[in-house]
């Protein structure tokens, strides 16, 4: 197979919520047929790039596609994320472990250029500062979830000191789209309260009043990560991964700010088990580092995000 001088870049769990979105920005900065998607399940309709089924827990099969392929930057989006992790902790627990540490061996093998790999506010527990919570403090996750994240930033710092590997990690806060749906968290109700309120005027939120918990809006997520994987290597000084703060807010807030847009738009409360995730999360973050290290800086404050938000999914619905 001839060699592309740049290589390809590789997205795995691209069919996830910011897979959908991450594919579309690379396919924009590299072109479609430089960025390979892959997923353990098949898309529904034809990613615009190749597509290759892959379960990233098969270690030969992971580095067959590579060699393949001629990968050169590996972005391992697959995971169980906090509510369905509950569910299933031994599953999510193998899959965020065994994904990510094949992912740390296939870079440092294969010599990658850069993998990326997602860490998560779920980091934090009920001991850590709740207020702008800052990149080092008392860290004790209570999620199976939580837990796999906090040993993945760990994995990653040491392939990074170890093995020279140019890996780079964000702890993304809820994200909050409209192109795919989020895939079994916590922060999920701040996306689904979008498309009740379009499609019925009405939605029953399962974490209560009062749940402030730091979203961020897609765009800038993406932002976001393409920022900090095109920052020069000695500017990356934390190979953990980076706190990323976004905006925070409670559920009543978000249903206030839908209903300057939808007059009869009406929310209710009734927590479930997922309520207790979330008290043990940050309320905010504090991503001065981020901000500092790589330039970081927010652009959708909660009325931007909802306004676009609702444009995009009016189209959708209408
Ligand atoms: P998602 O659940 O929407 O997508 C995950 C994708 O991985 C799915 O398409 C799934 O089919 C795929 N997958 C599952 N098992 C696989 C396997 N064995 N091999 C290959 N693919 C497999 O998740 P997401 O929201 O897109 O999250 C992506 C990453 O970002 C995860 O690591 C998650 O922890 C992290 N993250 C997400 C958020 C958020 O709000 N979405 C916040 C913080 C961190
Ligand atoms: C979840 O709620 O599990 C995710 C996350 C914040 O990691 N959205």
């Amino acid at each position: 197979m001839p060699r592309n001088k740049e290589g390809k870049t590789l997205v795995i769990g691209a069919l996830g919520q910011i897979g959908q979105d991450l594919l579309d920005a690379l396919y924009t900065k590299y072109g479609v047929d430089q960025v390979v998607a892959a997923d353990i399940r098949h898309p529904q309709t034809p990613t615009a790039g190749p597509f290759r089924v892959l379960d990233v827990m098969d270690r030969s099969a992971l580095f067959r596609l590579i060699e393949e392929e001629d990968i050169r930057r590996l972005y391992n989006l697959a995971a169980i994320l906090s509510a369905r992790g509950e569910q299933n902790p031994a599953l999510a627990w193998d899959l965020n472990m065994v994904g990510l540490l094949n992912s740390l061996e296939a870079a440092r093998e294969t010599q990658l250029e850069q993998i990326f790999w997602p860490s998560s506010i779920a980091v934090f527990g009920p001991h850590s500062p709740r207020a702008n919570t800052p990149q080092y403090c008392t860290m004790d996750p209570n999620t199976v979830y939580g837990i796999s994240k906090l040993a993945g930033e760990r994995w990653c710092e040491y392939y990074a000191e170890k093995y020279g590997v140019d890996v780079r990690s964000i702890r993304y806060p809820g994200l909050i789209s409209y192109k795919a749906a989020p895939g079994g968290g916590t922060t999920d109700y701040a996306v689904a309260i979008f498309h009740e309120a379009l499609k019925h005027g009405q939605y029953t939120s399962f974490l209560c009043k009062g749940t402030y918990l730091p979203m961020m809006y897609m765009p800038d997520a993406i932002r976001a990560t393409l920022q900090l994987m095109d920052a020069p290597k000695e500017s990356i000084k934390i190979r953990s991964s980076y706190n990323l703060g976004g905006i925070s807010f409670a559920p009543e807030e978000l249903a206030a700010e839908i209903k300057k847009h939808i007059p009869h738009f009406r929310c209710s409360y009734e927590s479930d088990f997922r309520q207790k995730i979330a008290d043990s999360w940050p309320g905010s973050i504090d991503d001065s580092h981020a901000q500092k290290d790589w330039g970081w800086e927010i652009e959708y404050d909660m009325a931007a995000m909802t306004a676009d938000m609702l444009a995009h999914l009016e189209g959708v619905t209408a």
